[in-house]
């Protein structure tokens, strides 16, 4: 059983900062490292500069017990968890810069005896990858594709599976893939996960386990594309998706996922294609899935613009912006997008309705109106239901009655 007394964490954003946090409520020393000097700040007076549930008040907790604190610059631990963002650059090749950048910054407080974990998702390879820096900022230390379980430093891949919202539960609960560059490697990242994770620990070679984060991810994305290519078809022939997919959801080994306005988030829509970057010949069907998806938001605006042609400058009430329900995260929103889009021309006036955000988002600012729920749907013609956060649970039905509603969630649909 190997132990960690103090673990640094780089990047303190939506897995990173949950991570440090319940390792620290173990009694572990952790060091949170970002290069967001008002993250760090935020951190350090107990506080969160992201939203997930009750994270605040296990920050607060765990920062005033002195075991998390945060910095800029990395310093000695017994371990490192790497969980910064893996962006696709053009062309959707990922881009492994933020990874390279922590690369850089630990190499020089590294010492023999350590593991590092890369938790971010990434192609596969790039554990090895990340290994290879290492090796030549670090000439005076081992590293596994040089000394396999004897190196100095040791390396392993454990993608994290928390879903936004329920992160705290889920990394918990969660099973856990552990993919070592050695053995020794994924037992000792397997250790240091048991020190919160519940779930069981899953040991496997670091490729493997960078393949089966993509794979969970792509999984999903291609069964909501099926889900989105049905809601097209339905238009096309005239037939309600919501009860189609209802009704055939009664057969026994059928379980069709929910159409929507578009895919989002930072995952699904980003990590299937580093699948299809590292084989593109092969992902013909994770490829097509994706384009699909992507698409999905263009159909909606076409919606919204033969719905705006019956009237004379209608009121479009847009209701939700965040990529998904009941939290307040706005990058990589299809809805985001498609509000963007409509404010751009000219259908009429757009009303926007988020109740997770205080103020319009910079890019909409001047050219839609922010307003809550129940005046939108008072003033609209056009109602665009975009994301089914559970405050929309509350519009009256029967205002909706007199106005064109465009359901993208099947939110106010029921048999
Ligand atoms: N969506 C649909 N229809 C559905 C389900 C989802 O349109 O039936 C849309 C959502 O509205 C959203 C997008 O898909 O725009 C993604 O939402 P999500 O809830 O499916 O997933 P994420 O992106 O919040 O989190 C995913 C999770 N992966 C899987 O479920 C396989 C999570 O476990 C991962 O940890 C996370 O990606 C990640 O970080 O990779």
């Amino acid at each position: 059983m190997f132990k960690f007394n103090t673990v640094a964490m780089i990047g303190l954003g939506y897995i990173g900062l949950p991570t440090a946090t319940v390792l620290a409520s173990r009694g572990v020393k952790v060091i949170g490292v970002d290069v967001n000097q008002h993250a760090v700040d935020t951190i350090n007076r107990g506080k969160v500069h992201i939203v997930e549930p009750d994270l605040d008040g296990l920050v607060h907790h765990v920062v005033k017990e002195g075991n998390l604190v945060a910095r800029t610059t990395p310093q000695e631990a017994d371990a490192f968890i790497i969980a910064v963002p893996t962006p696709f650059m053009d062309g959707h090749k990922p881009d492994l810069s933020y990874i390279e950048a922590a690369a850089r910054a630990i190499a020089p407080v590294l010492r023999q005896g350590n593991l590092i974990i890369l938790e971010s998702t990434s192609p596969v390879g790039a554990t090895e990858q990340l290994a290879g820096w290492l090796a030549e900022y670090r000439t005076d230390l081992s590293f596994p594709q040089q000394a396999g379980d004897s190196a100095d430093v040791q390396l392993a891949y454990c993608p994290e599976r928390v879903l936004p919202g329920h992160v705290l539960r889920e990394l918990v609960e969660n099973d856990r893939i552990v993919g070592g560059m050695t053995t020794k490697a994924a037992e000792m990242a397997a250790d240091l996960y048991q020190i919160f994770v519940r779930g069981e620990c899953l040991l496997t070679d670091s490729r493997t386990a960078e393949m089966a984060k993509l794979t969970e991810n792509s999984f999903r994305d291609v069964n909501i594309a099926f889900a989105n290519e049905l809601s097209l078809i339905s238009d096309k022939l005239g037939i309600n998706v919501w009860e189609l997919i209802e009704l055939a959801n009664r057969h026994p080994r059928v379980n069709i996922l929910k159409p929507g306005p578009g895919v989002g988030g930072h995952c699904i829509a980003v990590d299937p294609w580093f699948i299809v970057d590292s084989a593109p010949k092969e992902a013909r069907i994770i490829r097509t899935a994706r384009e699909v998806n992507d698409n999905k938001p263009h159909h909606v605006i076409e919606q919204v613009a033969r719905a705006a042609d019956r009237f004379k400058n209608p009121v479009i009430a847009c209701l939700g912006l965040s990529f998904k329900a009941d939290i307040d995260d706005l990058r990589e929103s299809p809805a985001m997008d498609i509000v963007v889009d409509l404010a751009g021309r000219d259908l009429g006036r757009v009303l926007v309705v988020e109740p997770h955000i205080d103020k319009l988002p910079a890019k909409l600012e001047g050219k839609v109106e922010f307003v809550a729920a129940d005046e939108a749907i008072e003033q609209a013609d056009i109602v665009l239901l975009l994301v089914d956060h559970k405050q929309f649970k509350r519009v009256r039905r029967e205002k909706l009655q007199t106005r064109v509603v465009i359901d993208t969630r099947g939110f106010f649909w029921s048999r």
